[in-house]
């Protein structure tokens, strides 16, 4: 459950007049005590930020709610601000909300991811209780994006109500929720700098009103460096807009990810007699960014690669409603690793985190969810065009924001679209090109001190339209290794693509594979979630991307792994790219990352933890990486020198002769030691002698741990006298370009790695068990079930199997211990099957697992030993 977040006041202006206090204006967070309802008969209490989706879009059954949730909450309202303007503000709802205030609709709005904000002041009763209720709705819209994404639509208030009260001349609460300033950079180099704010100054009295607006530039502490103070007359009962020019400061300290160095702005509105209406500030980072087709970004006139990475919002746990601080913890350890920049994916996120990548130095890209399709009307368009003005006007004073996005693979579905005609085809492609025309242009318009952004996937359609010739800087997507070919067509493609067309900018804005921490294997292979296959593929791309200086940079997908319900991953409703677990531990190719990118203090990593549990039966080693910034080190494994060694690459292999049982692997450099301890089986065959479990992911060529049974599943192998391994048949649904066995939930299990994989037409599977007595469990899906349409797993190999029959009997050497098994009839819908029997061996005859078929090919997913005696 999300934690609380207590009513907090964030604004609490208290100004000594004379010897009275006088509080002029508050803002106020009210997300405490919600009443939630489905069906505005059962009622529950709620804090903010909630979610109706954090359980439905994680079990077992297909889809989450989708449609209505109720809110309601009493707001107290003092006589004493019978004076004073009231908003409400909502940070985020997704996807629409109606409010009311006292049974009156006071608005609607369209759009999960940006603020909006009403004045409710004519609808509220003072010294009294004024009764709030928000109406949302998660439902598809087709004219509300995105309509379609890789990502969960969790339906909820999620970010701050915020409740504002102000005297009635103030910065605009109402001009797309910002905050009613906007700073434009002037003239930006290293001998000077200048800024002109606009303003947009409300004056809700009945007359017109002077006002003076001061502005005050001050440096990092404190200390005033200019300021300008005008007088202002403002007309009543419109917006005023005024533009104001601050003196230039020379040889200004520019901020970059180095040294983010922030000015603050400080914007103070005073009526007549000096006494303080509105207060606001910002901060201020001069840089300037530019992009040469050749040569790459720059940054104050400076080349910088960028390399960094996505982040989508959600958290394990808390869905999309996740506490602010957890959230921020993110920023700090995406700065950590090294990185220089986020792509916010693919929607705004909270605010608080882009001031985070002001103070931390990170470059920032943000983008509205158009993603995968638009709507052919005019009210999908107006949504759009309103979404991007809010999302500039909300996100625009950060420096740390150098490009605005407004499109995400803009023509995935059209590109898997088998029903369409070539007319439809068209027209949609005629559309689509021309909102992102009208967003191209809405956002040079509106924040002309910026870079225009947008990400295609690998398709022809993007070039062939011209859409791709749009954005300043053009984003490609690319899975070579994952969804399409091979790692290595990376490179080749980008060649291609600059090659064609020399005059675009281009940053890779997505790129990796699933990784599972629970699977590691000496054999990582295309698709098989192998923490393995994640360094492998990492370690090339960033190898390519630095080759190529006329690439901008690159933002790995994803930071973390997020939720996504209708995935079939190796933990199912979540996609697992993340270079961190959904719980933000992170996964090893993080600290790759940061052994690669920060340089900013020593660093090691002993890539083992995930390894606790490993198990070797007749092998004498395991390699295990270690990672370091430094150039070289030596390495000990319980207490015993093993060599010293040079990191290319931030990396280096070493094998390990681990012992049966606790294992302490320790490296030192000229400046850290790093110890990591893990606990391994290590036997020369299966007697038993200090372990008495032992597993095997039948099917599957790597490892697995099994949290929920305690124990590593060792990989498949053909049998091997004196160990063990199938004597027939082949692992199931393995392709060259898929090695996930089968890529579905499976259900009343957490185990999915070990059921996903499995064998196919084995009648004979041997284990060389020594004589004694042993409880024997076997694992079986029915991997024959229509695969969810999942545009996501995009493999070429990807099709249904034919529906057929599948009985078997089972077989413990000549004990009968399943008759005619049948799963789809028992079991159905992918249903995680264990059977469990005791036996004794004797005679040396070892363990035969025998799969006799009486319709159709058998299959079997494991086996967990025990000795029982
Ligand atoms: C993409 C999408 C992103 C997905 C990602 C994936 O290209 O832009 O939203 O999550 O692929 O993991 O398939």
């Amino acid at each position: 459950m999300p934690i609380p977040i207590k009513n907090k006041i964030i604004l609490f202006l208290v100004f000594l007049i004379g010897s009275s206090v006088e509080i002029l204006g508050q803002t106020k967070t009210i997300n405490s005590g919600w009443q939630y309802s489905e069906d505005k008969v059962e009622w529950q209490s709620v804090n903010i930020p909630h979610t109706w989706n954090l359980e439905d879009a994680f079990d077992d059954q297909p889809g989450y709610r989708r449609g209505l949730g109720y809110y309601k909450k009493q707001v107290f309202i003092a006589s004493e601000d019978n004076e004073k303007i009231h908003y409400l503000k909502f940070n985020a709802v997704n996807q629409e909300a109606t409010v009311y205030v006292n049974g009156k609709n006071v608005g609607n709005h369209k759009g999960g991811y940006t603020a909006f904000s009403f004045n409710i002041t004519s609808f509220l009763n003072y010294d009294a209780y004024n009764l709030i209720e928000v109406v949302v709705d998660n439902s598809h819209n087709e004219n509300i994006p995105p309509l379609d994404a890789d990502f969960t639509f969790y339906g909820g208030i999620y970010r701050d109500v915020e409740l504002i009260t102000l005297p009635k001349q103030h910065f605009s609460v109402t001009d797309f929720a910002s905050d009613g300033f906007y700073v434009n950079y002037k003239h930006v180099s290293e001998e000077k700098a200048g800024i002109e704010v606009t303003a947009i100054l409300e004056n809700l009295a009945t007359a017109k009103t002077q006002v003076q607006l001061k502005l005050e530039l001050l440096d990092s502490e404190g200390n005033n460096l200019k300021s300008r103070t005008e007088s202002l007359k403002l007309h009543s009962g419109t917006s005023n807009e005024f533009k104001i020019k601050l003196p230039e400061i020379f040889n200004p300290k520019l901020w970059s990810p180095e040294i983010p160095y922030l000015y603050r702005l400080k914007l103070t509105l005073l009526d007549e007699q000096e006494n303080v209406l509105d207060y606001k500030w910002t901060n201020v980072g001069f840089r300037w960014v530019s992009v040469d087709s050749e040569k790459g970004f720059f940054l104050n006139g400076k080349p910088i690669k960028l390399i960094g990475v996505n982040r989508h919002q959600d958290y394990k746990g808390y869905g999309n409603a996740v506490p602010l601080e957890l959230q921020k913890k993110d920023i700090e350890l995406i700065k950590n690793m090294g990185a220089n920049v986020i792509r916010f994916a693919h929607y705004p996120h909270s605010r608080e985190l882009y001031e985070m990548c002001d103070k931390l130095g990170i470059l920032v890209w943000t983008e509205i969810p158009i993603v995968n399709k638009v709507t052919d009307s005019k009210a999908f368009f107006e949504t759009s065009i309103s979404m991007q003005k809010e999302h500039i006007k909300q996100y625009y004073n950060f420096p740390s924001v150098v490009m605005f996005g407004y499109m995400n693979e803009i023509f995935l579905r059209l590109a898997f679209d088998g029903k369409s005609s070539e007319e439809e085809k068209n027209q949609l492609k005629k559309i689509t090109l021309d909102l992102a025309q009208q967003l191209e242009n809405l956002t040079r318009d509106m924040a002309p001190n910026h870079l225009t952004v947008m990400a295609c996937h690998l398709n022809e359609v993007y070039n062939e339209t011209g859409i791709a010739d749009l954005p300043m800087i053009l984003g490609w997507n690319l899975y070579f290794g994952w969804y399409d070919a091979e790692i290595e067509g990376l490179g080749t493609f980008l060649d291609n693509q600059q090659r064609r067309f020399p005059k675009r900018s281009m940053l890779l804005s997505e790129y990796g594979p699933g990784a599972d921490v629970r699977i590691y294997t000496q054999t990582p292979k295309k698709f098989d979630f192998s923490i393995d296959y994640q360094l492998k593929l990492h370690q090339s791309y960033v190898q390519q991307i630095k080759k190529r200086p006329f690439m901008t940079g690159m933002t790995a997908w994803n930071f973390s792994d997020f939720g996504s319900e209708f995935r079939g991953d190796a933990i199912p409703h979540v996609n697992q790219k993340g270079l961190v677990q959904y719980d933000r531990t992170p996964k090893d190719i993080f600290y790759w990352y940061k052994s690669v990118l920060d340089d900013a203090e020593p660093f090691l990593h002993i890539a083992a933890t995930n390894l606790s549990g490993l198990t070797l039966i007749g092998e004498n080693t395991y390699p295990v990486k270690i990672y370091g910034n430094q150039s070289n080190a030596t390495v000990y494994l319980n207490d015993k020198k093993l060599k010293d060694f040079a990191f290319a690459d931030g990396i280096a292999d070493m094998e390990m002769p681990f012992v049966n049982g606790t294992n302490c692997i320790m490296v030192v450099s000229e400046n850290r030691e790093e110890v990591e301890c893990i606990e391994v089986v290590k036997a020369s065959s299966l007697n038993f002698e200090g372990f008495d479990r032992f597993g095997i992911n039948m099917g599957a060529h790597f490892f697995f741990t099994d949290e929920a049974q305690q124990i590593t599943f060792v990989p498949d192998q053909e049998y091997v006298n004196g160990e063990y391994g199938y004597v027939d048949g082949k692992a199931y649904g393995m392709t060259k370009d898929k090695n996930q066995g089968m890529p579905h939930n499976i259900r009343n299990t957490t185990s999915e790695p070990l059921f996903q994989t499995m064998l196919e037409g084995c009648s004979s599977y041997k284990v060389d068990l020594s004589n004694g007595n042993y409880r024997v469990k076997l694992f079986f899906v029915e991997p024959q079930i229509k695969p969810s349409e999942n545009i996501y797993n995009l493999s070429k190999s990807r099709e249904e199997t034919q529906k057929q029959q599948r009985v078997f009997d089972v077989y413990l050497n000549d004990e009968l211990i399943e008759k005619g098994f049948n799963m789809a009839q028992t079991y159905p819908e992918k249903y995680g099957i264990t059977l469990t029997s005791t036996l004794e061996i004797n005679n040396n005859q070892g363990l035969t697992v025998s799969l006799n078929p009486v319709e159709g090919t058998p299959v079997i997913s494991g086996v967990l030993i025990e000795k029982i005696n």
